[in-house]
C-alpha cells in the first residue's frame, strides 16, 4: 500500500492519476497547506521542503521498512518504476518521458505557479503589471512548447502515453482562467481532449475536490490567515546542536 500526502492541487493530482492509472491501492493522507499541515515535524520528515505531494510505501521492492520519496517528479518515477509501467520501456523511450517530466517540473510547474500567485495578489501588493505580463507571456510560451512537441507526435514522450503527460495535465486543466486562446494551440488541444476522455485521469483528478478552497469564496479574515500562512515563508532554523560542525 501506498500513502500519498496529498492535498488537491495540481501537483498532488498527477500522482493520483498515476496511482489511478496504473491500478495502485493507494491510501489518501490529506496535508491540509491552508491549516499548516506541511509544517508538522512527522511531515518534513518525509518532506522537508514543506511541501506537498509525497509518498510511503510501505511494501518497497527490498523489502526493507517504509520507504518515503518527496517531489512529485520523483514519486512519479518511483511510482512507474515499481509498477513497471508509464515510465517508458526501452532506455530510449525511458529518456523520452524523463526529460519532459523534468522539463515540467523545472518549468511548467514553477512559471504556472508563479503566475497563479500573482494573479491572485491583484495589485494587493501594489501594481503588478510587470509580474503579470512576464509569467502570462512564459505561460503563453510554454503552451506553445507543448504544442509544437505534440505537433507530430500523439503523447510528450511519442507513442505511449507517460507519466509525463499525467504531469503537465492538471497544470493545463485551467487553460481557460489562465487565459490562453486553445485555438491558437490545436495539437496541444488534440491531446488535451483525448486525455480528458480518459476515465482513470478523471477519477485522479477528483480526488479531494470537494475539498478545495477557492480564494475568491473565503472571507477576508480567512483569506488573510491562508495568505500569511502560504506567502512570504523564511528559512526554518536547523537545531542548535547535536550536528555536524565546522
Ligand atoms: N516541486 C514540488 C512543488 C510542490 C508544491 O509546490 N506544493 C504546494 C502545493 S501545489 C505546497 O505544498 N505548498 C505548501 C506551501 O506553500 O507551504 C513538487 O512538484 O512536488
Amino acid at each position: 500500500m501506498i500513502d500519498v500526502h496529498y492535498w488537491p492541487t495540481p501537483n498532488g493530482k498527477k500522482l493520483t492519476i498515476q496511482l489511478e492509472e496504473s491500478g495502485v491501492d493507494y491510501n489518501v493522507v490529506y496535508c491540509e497547506i491552508g491549516r499548516g499541515a506541511q509544517f508538522e515535524e512527522d511531515f518534513l520528515r518525509i518532506s522537508p521542503n514543506n511541501r506537498m505531494p509525497a509518498i510511503v510505501d510501505h511494501q518497497p521492492a527490498d523489502g526493507g521498512g517504509p520507504l518515503s520519496v518527496f517531489e512529485s517528479g520523483a514519486c512519479m518515477l518511483y511510482i512507474a518504476d515499481k509498477c513497471g509501467r508509464f515510465g517508458g520501456d526501452t532506455p530510449r523511450q525511458r529518456w523520452e518521458v524523463c526529460q519532459w517530466l523534468m522539463w515540467q517540473m523545472a518549468n511548467q510547474g514553477p512559471k504556472f505557479g508563479e503566475r497563479g500567485h500573482f494573479a491572485r495578489l491583484k495589485d494587493s501588493q501594489g501594481d503588478q503589471s510587470y509580474a503579470l505580463k512576464r509569467f502570462d507571456d512564459e505561460l503563453h510560451r510554454l503552451y506553445g512548447v507543448l504544442n509544437n512537441r505534440l505537433y507530430d507526435r500523439r503523447y510528450l514522450a511519442g507513442d505511449h502515453y507517460s507519466i509525463a503527460d499525467m504531469a503537465c495535465y492538471p497544470w493545463v486543466e485551467g487553460w481557460e482562467a489562465q487565459g490562453i486562446d486553445i485555438d491558437e494551440f490545436r495539437y496541444f488541444r488534440r491531446w488535451f481532449n483525448e486525455l480528458s476522455q480518459r476515465p482513470a485521469l478523471q477519477r485522479g483528478m477528483a480526488v479531494g475536490s470537494e475539498l478545495r478552497q477557492d480564494y475568491s469564496s473565503m472571507s477576508e479574515e480567512e483569506r488573510k490567515r491562508v495568505v500569511t500562512l502560504l506567502y512570504n515563508q523564511r528559512a526554518r532554523p536547523a537545531p542548535d546542536s547535536g550536528g555536524i560542525e565546522e
